[in-house]
């Protein structure tokens, strides 16, 4: 009986662990083309865009975003109301199982509010993220400029 307890324990053990991850050379969550947009000092508020792959089997989600530059960084989803374009704050945004979401101008981002210092191109700055499932992130974001970023 023991001995049958055993062999479930470690079987389930086992599958489990195979079912966590698609690939298991890859972090649970990937980010590239982390990017903040440079906007002129009197400017406040900016946006941060990046792509963020979830490997795994699993939906995940980003729950919260910071920055060194800003006091809020907020998640924001562009909608349309008629005919004029709004942001819309998001408690989180979903990354669906082995899919790639995309931050990106007129779509969802991050946006950096009360910025604390001027952000200028070239640079590079640290973003944190923090994801249901996945282990907090801490990603480089590049400064660039409106034509840079298209
Ligand atoms: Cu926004």
């Amino acid at each position: 009986m023991r001995n049958h307890l055993l062999l479930i324990l470690l079987t389930s053990s086992i599958m489990a662990g195979s079912c966590g991850k698609i690939n298991k050379a890859a972090e649970p969550v990937d980010i590239q083309n982390a990017a903040v947009l440079e906007v002129p000092p009197v400017q406040k508020t900016t946006a941060a865009f990046m792509s963020i792959k979830n490997n795994t089997s699993d939906d995940d989600y980003l729950i919260s975003a910071e920055t060194e530059v800003a006091e809020v960084c907020e998640m924001h989803k562009m909608v349309m109301e008629g005919e004029v374009m709004r942001m819309e704050k998001l408690d989180s945004v979903e990354l669906p199982a082995g899919q790639t979401v995309v931050l990106k101008r007129g779509g969802m981002h991050l946006m950096l509010i009360n910025l604390k210092r001027e952000v200028k191109a070239g640079e590079s700055i640290t973003v944190k993220l923090k994801f249901k499932n996945a282990n907090d992130l801490t990603v480089k974001a590049e400064v660039k400029s409106m034509d840079d970023l298209n």
